[in-house]
Order: structure tokens, then sequence, then C-alpha cells
């Protein structure tokens, strides 16, 4: 037994960024909350504890893997491993060009400081426009919005929840979650805070979530509907005399237009597409400007749906029209303490945000961010021609259960001349890789919240030190990007990656030293980074950050604080944080207004009547790659169709008995799960499971496969402006296994 010692560590598996303690004797002996994390306070949920799991799960890959032709796969070297990427890559785009190789990039990959910096830098070395990303099956509508109406897709306003009187959550189950484009651990803690001090909460789902369960009201919606929801409270607003921007209102422009675009959306018309009766609508109206303080948030319910960018933007508007916006106990802006987005540049203006400056080849979809949405992603490997997707990397991803139709992704796949996967796992879609790249385990590389702390609740930073020293001879990820970079660049398989580093830091520096708000402000690049010293790779990009940053930080700051830096509360940064071209809100963004009539038009269009599928999550579950820990899959099979009761009777479904989902892309047999949860039509299939592909070296996993829900969502039915996937509200058929399905509807 060697020394006892105690280690602490910001968890990365979610957006809530809990800090935990971490009892270490060789190995770690006990995971719990961090009682001195100044922002979780001690919070943990079961995946942190899990942590210890994932570290000594042997499935986790610990070398460069290369797949024989067998479809086994053998370990090799690092050296051997980036060989033979440069022996492969290099002359795919040296005879089909820079478009030939694409990129998907998964949301593990946001957690990591490693690969969400040099997984950049990779790109950018690569020169493709074949650029995807979980981004588009997520929240670019929330994103796409905010640039629209703030200046930039890191400018998301934040609830205040610890302040707010009021919370609407639509689409959303941050009890099962954590939270998401709002990162605040122990969620349960501060609903319940907000209860407790006479607050309201309010949750709008077509199932009764956990989120539900403890909410004040709760209501149905009819999936895919929150937009018209949303028009109809701001029409409340409007007609009623109660639209009051108040303080922010001096910096918003559009107020007139949203007013005349919002009059077709009365309580009425709206009442029977959502299912909420209009008398209910009204009443959310009033409770939310009357409120001493109220905060609207949706998330992925209402981002991945037809009107994803729509509903979006609709939330801030009544934000905005409730008084809220910017406003303590409303909806806030973060400003973080590293790179973030709003804090660089002129104060109060900038250049906006860029889309559509390319489309994708073949569905003609513009970029959004720099990328394509990842539904299109079979379709480029597919289709012969020039910049067709010949040779494929995916890092911290697994595109083949999380985006839509898996199968035709899998067959598109199967297709490659060449992929690289940077993975921990042989999984659905790392099993299809020529060459697996390993990452370290979560507690073998330090941490920063680079994305998370531009979306909390609180001004917050914290940097931790890795656990456990990585394995002799293991490269840390953003190592391997590098290498991986160097290869795409053309400078070979054995490049000095030290050299190439410094470039990039040295890049940084020198726009630090030239962004009058930087600390660093004409500074000389060479000083800048000399003056990061001894920090190489990502801590020294932080390092240049924080020190260039809104506030007297910087690593050896952080490295004193292991509990992490309290920096306090959100305040009001109007109009200091805007970055529009215009210098002002915009409240009516042009390119949102243009699908307004879309809106307008689904209020003639008829209810749907046939059944729908929503997607759900459980606590336990983290997308697709954490059913390989058993203390996470143990327990009752989650992976189940919810199918209300009345519908379960009229198609003859037993509880319990196997039943057929089909949709227009696939069609799988799962469990059903009869409960009054979900909203009668409506059928939820959690995603992230199907873990039965041949191939695919996770044994726990394995004999809790599930099904992937993603062979049923459409990669055809996107939101149009952000090209998300549409993942909730598809039209399928359910039936008993072995009995047709019926086409008749649901009785609602
Ligand atoms: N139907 C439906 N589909 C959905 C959703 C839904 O609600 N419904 N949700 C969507 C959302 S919000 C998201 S974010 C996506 C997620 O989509 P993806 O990011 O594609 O999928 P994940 O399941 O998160 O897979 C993460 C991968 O990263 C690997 N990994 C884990 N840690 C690390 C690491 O530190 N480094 C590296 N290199 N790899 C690592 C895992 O082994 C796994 O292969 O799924 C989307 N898909
Ligand atoms: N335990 C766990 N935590 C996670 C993850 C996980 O897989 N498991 N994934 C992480 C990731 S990547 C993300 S992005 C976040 C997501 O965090 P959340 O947005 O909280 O995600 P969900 O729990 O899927 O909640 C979405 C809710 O939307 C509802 N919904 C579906 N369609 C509609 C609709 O049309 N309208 C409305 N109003 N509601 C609808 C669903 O019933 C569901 O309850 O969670 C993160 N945290
Ligand atoms: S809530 Fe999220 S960050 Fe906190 S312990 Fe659980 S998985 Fe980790
Ligand atoms: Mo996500």
């Amino acid at each position: 037994m060697g020394e006892t010692r105690t280690a602490y560590r910001t968890c990365p598996l979610c957006e809530a960024t809990c800090g935990l303690e971490l009892t270490v004797n060789g190995a770690v002996t006990k995971v719990r909350g961090d009682d001195d994390d100044p922002f979780s306070h001690g919070f943990l949920c079961p995946k942190g504890v899990s942590l210890k799991e994932l570290h000594e799960d042997p499935d986790r890959l610990r070398t460069p893997m290369r797949r024989l032709p067998d479809g086994s796969f053998e370990a090799i070297g690092w050296d051997e491993a980036f060989a033979l990427i440069d022996e492969r890559l290099t002359p795919i785009l040296a005879e089909h060009g820079r478009n030939a190789a694409g990129i998907y990039l998964g949301n593990p990959s946001a957690h990591n400081l490693s690969s969400l910096l040099y997984g950049r830098v990779f790109i950018k070395a690569l020169g493709t426009r074949n650029i995807f990303s979980a981004s588009t099956v997520d929240q670019y509508p929330k994103q796409l919005a905010s640039a629209l109406m703030f200046g930039t897709p890191f400018s998301v306003p934040i609830p205040d929840i610890d302040r707010t009187q009021y919370f609407l959550c639509m689409g959303a189950n941050p009890l099962a979650s954590n939270g998401s484009l709002m990162t605040a651990p122990d969620f349960r803690g501060r609903l319940k805070a907000l209860q407790a001090r006479g607050g309201k909460l309010v949750v709008v789902d077509p199932r009764r979530s956990r989120t539900a369960e403890t909410a004040d009201e709760h209501f149905f919606i009819r999936p895919g509907t929150d937009a018209l929801l949303l028009a109809a409270i701001a029409n409340t607003l409007f007609a009623e005399g109660l639209a009051d921007p108040g303080a922010a209102g001096e910096w918003l422009d559009g107020l007139d237009e949203v007013r005349s675009l919002m009059e077709p959306f009365t309580a009425e018309a709206v009442a029977p597409h959502t299912g909420i009766a209009a008398d209910d609508i009204r009443r959310i109206a009033r409770e939310l400007a009357g409120a001493e303080s109220a905060a609207v948030y949706g998330r992925i319910g209402t981002c991945t749906q037809t009107f994803g960018t729509v509903a979006s933007w609709l939330v801030d508007v009544v934000n905005a029209l409730t008084g809220n916006l910017d406003s303590p106990g409303g909806v806030m802006f973060t400003k973080a303490a590293a790179g973030g987005a709003n804090t660089k540049g002129e104060p109060g203006k900038g250049s906006g945000v860029l889309f559509g400056r390319w489309r994708s080849r073949v569905r003609d979809m513009d970029e959004v961010f720099g990328e394509f949405p990842v539904a299109c992603l079979a379709e480029e490997i597919e289709t012969p021609g020039d910049g067709q997707i010949r040779a494929l990397f995916t890092i911290a991803g697994n595109p083949l259960v999380s985006t839509p139709n898996g199968d035709r992704l899998t067959a598109a796949v199967e297709s490659l001349d060449f992929m690289v996967s940077v993975d921990i796992y042989i999984n659905e879609t790392t099993r299809h890789a020529d060459v697996i790249l390993p990452a370290l385990s979560a507690l073998e590389h330090s941490q920063y919240d680079l994305a998370f702390n531009q979306f909390a609740i609180r001004n917050v930073a914290k940097w931790s030190a890795p656990v456990f020293e990585p394995p002799a001879g293991a490269l840390d990820e953003w190592e391997a990007l590098l290498h991986l970079a160097a290869i795409a660049a053309g400078a070979g398989a054995d490049a000095d990656i030290e050299a190439f580093d410094l470039g990039v830091a040295g890049e940084i520096a020198r726009r630090e030293g030239a962004d009058p708000s930087s600390a660093l402000h004409g500074v000389e690049p060479e000083q800048i980074v000399a003056d990061s010293a001894p920090w190489v790779g990502p801590e020294r990009i932080v390092d240049l950050w924080l020190r260039g940053g809104p506030y007297d930080l910087d690593m050896n700051a952080l490295v004193a604080a292991p509990h992490g830096i309290d920096l306090g509360p959100l305040e009001p940064r109007l109009p200091e944080m805007l970055r529009t071209q215009s210098g002002r809100v915009e409240l009516a963004p042009e390119r949102i207004v243009a699908d307004v009539p879309r809106l307008v038009a689904a209020l003639d269009a008829a209810a749907p009547d046939g059944l729908v599928l929503v997607g759900r999550r459980d606590l336990r579950s983290n997308n697709s790659w954490m059913h390989n820990l058993p203390l996470l899959v143990r327990g009752p099979v989650r992976c189940t169709a919810h199918v209300h009761p009345d519908d379960a009777e009229r198609l003859g479904v037993v509880d319990g008995s196997l039943v057929r989902v089909a949709s227009r892309a696939g069609s799988v047999e799962i469990p059903a799960e009869v409960t009054d949860a979900v909203m009668p039509g409506v059928v939820s299939i959690p995603h992230g499971w199907g873990h039965d592909a041949p191939g695919a070296q996770m044994d726990v996993a394995r004999e809790h496969a599930g099904v992937n829900s993603n062979v049923l969502t459409d990669e055809l039915d996107l939101e149009p402006l952000t090209g998300t996937a549409v993942l909730n509200g598809i039209p399928i058929t359910l039936a008993p296994v072995g009995v047709a399905p019926v086409a008749e509807a649901a009785t609602a």
C-alpha cells in the first residue's frame, strides 16, 4: 500500500462541471463531491462516481490500434500509427484535394481542453470544408439565434437561476441531464431553492420528465410546437400591454417588427396545435410579465425540432419583452475568464455572424459557423465527384449512433478509402476506422472548461491537474492532434510538434497583442508567449487568454486554487457584450424573420394525426458512450419505448412486450413501457443505445445493447436555418411485433 492522497478534479462528463474529490491510493479508492468547490458545493451524480470505472475499464484503449483485413484490431506504436496515416492520407489529399477529407467532432471534445483547442488546429491544417460536428444534432439553433441577436454564437443568455422567481423550462430535463447551455451544478438544489423562496417552476414537455415531476406546473405540449406557444405568449404580452423590455429596451432594435410578426399568433389560434389551452397560454404570459423576475429556457426539445432556431429566438424575445433580458433573476450574459468570444474586440460592436459563405455539395445546405449539417455526412461520402469525402476523421464522436439514419451512415462509412478515429473505445463508429488513436483517460489529463465557463450561471474559473501521470510513451490528445495537423500540412509523420505548437501560441499572442480590449494589448507577441513559460500546449493557450482576459488571472493563480475561483454572480453586460454590426440587440434578425411565414403556415396545417417520436435522457447515461460501465447500466432495462396507455390499448400493445417502431428512415424492435408519463400520440425512445454492432469491443455495453433510436430519425428532415436534425417529433408507426402497423389516427 502506497500513500493515500487527495486529488481535486472537475468532472468532464457533463456541462455541470462538478468539482470532485478523489481519494487515491495507487488506484482511486473513493470519489465524492468537493465540498470546497465554490460552484458545485459538493454535488455530484452517479456518473461522476463512475469515473473510477471509466479509468479502469479494460475495454478502454491504451495504445493506437490498426484494423486488419479481417476486421480485427492489433495494437501498434504511435510512430507506426502516424506513419500509416501519412502513407494513406497524403496521397488522397494530393490526388483529390483537401475536401476529400472529412472530419466529425463529437461531444466529449467540448469537455476536453486538448481536443477542444487542438481539434481546431487540426481542422485548419486539413483545410477541408467538409467539417461536421455534434452541434448540428444539438445546439446550433440556439447559437445561431444568439449570434444573430447579440453578435457571437457564445453570447447565449443564461437563466440567472439562483435569483429568478419564475423559471419556465421548455424541452429540457435538467434533473436527468444536469443542464445544458446553462452550466449549473446541482440543478435540483437550485430549483428547490427557487421554490423555497416562493418562486415558481413551470415545465413544458411532451413527457412528464423528472424535472416536470418536481415542477409547480407541467404542461404537455405537442412536439415541435414550442415556437407557436412562445409566439402566442409574445402576442398576449403585446395585446395586453404587458410588453416592457425595461432597462434593456435602450439597446433593442426591431421591437415594432416583432410586434407585427406576432399578430397572427393569438392564444386561440395556437392552442389546438400545442395542446395547451388558450387560457393557460395567456396566464403563463401574465405570470412571466408579473413575476418579480423570470427566465425562459429551452434546450434539446426546442432546438432539435423543425422550428429550432425560431423557437430558440422566441425564448429570448419573450425574455426581452418581459423585462428579463440582461437583468438579475432574468437571463444574463456570462463573462468568461478565458477565451470568451464576447470579451474580445471592440466592446459593444463587432462583425456579427458569418454563415452561408459556402454550401454543401450534394444538398446545397449553408455552412453555419464553418460547418455542414452532420445529417449531410452520408451523402457527401456516397456521392461521387469533386469534393467527395474519401477519408474521414472522427474525434470524440460516435456519429453512427448519435446522428440521423444510422443505417445509411454506417453503409456510407464502410465505403470510405480511409478512416481515422481519436477515441477511447472500439465502438459502433470507431470499429470502421483503419487507425484508432487513443485519448487519455479523463483522470490522466488536465481540465479547464473553456466552453462551459462561457455558459455558466456564475462567473467561475478552475483548472484541474491530472490525477494520474499518463502511462509512459502515451500522448495526450493535443499532441496526437498536432501530429495529425503536421501530417495534413505535409510536414510528415515525424514533424517537430513543439515548433508547430509554438506557432499556435504565437498566433494567439499576436491577436491578444492587437486586441484593444485585451489586457495584453500592445505587448510584443514574442514577449507574451515567453511570459507563459514553462506552460506549453493547452495550458499555454489558457494562460494567454487568462492574462488577456477580463480578470486579473493566469495559470499560476488557477494552480494555487485547486477548488476553483468564484468570480461572482452574473452582472448586466449591455451594451458592452454586444458584437453585432449595429451595436444593438437585434430583436428581429432578417434571417430568422424570413422563417416566420413557415410558422404562420403551421397555424393552418392540420394537426398531425399519427404517432410521433421524441427522445429522453436518463441520469445514468451520457449519449452513447458510457454504457460500458457496470455502475451505470445495472438495474431495469432503460432502452424502452414509452407509450401512452390510450395508444397502447388502441394498438394492442402490452406493457413489456416487443413492439416494432418504424419511420421513413428505418425500424427497430424494442420493449414497450406503457406509461402516462408521455402524452397521447407521443412515443419516447432514448438515444445512444444499440451496442450490438459486430466488431465493437465494449463487453458490458453489448450485454445491455438496446436499440439505436437514430435508425428512426430522418437525415432528410432538417431545421432549415442551421441544418440541425429534427430529432423530436418524427412521424412513426408502432405495432406489436408480428402484427402489421395500423396507419390510423392517434386519439389525443
Ligand atoms: N435521437 C437523438 N440523437 C441525439 C440526441 C438526442 O437527444 N436524440 N442528442 C444529440 C446530442 S445533444 C449530442 S451532443 C450528440 C452526441 O454525439 P457524439 O458526440 O457523436 O456521440 P457520443 O455518444 O457523445 O460519443 C462520444 C465519443 O467520444 C468518445 N470519447 C469519450 N471521451 C473521450 C475523450 O476524452 N477523447 C476522445 N477523443 N474521445 C472520447 C466515446 O468513446 C465516443 O465514441 O448526440 C446527439 N444525438
Ligand atoms: N444523464 C445524461 N446527461 C446528459 C446527457 C445524457 O445523454 N445523459 N447528454 C448531455 C448532452 S450532450 C446534452 S446536449 C444535454 C441535453 O440536456 P437537455 O436539453 O436537458 O436534454 P433532455 O434530457 O434530452 O431533455 C429534452 C426534453 O425535451 C423533451 N422534448 C422532446 N421534444 C420536445 C418538444 O418538441 N418540445 C418540448 N417542449 N419538449 C420536447 C423531451 O421529452 C425531454 O424531456 O444533456 C447532457 N447531459
Ligand atoms: S452532474 Fe455532470 S459534472 Fe456533475 S458529477 Fe454528474 S456527470 Fe459529472
Ligand atoms: Mo449535446
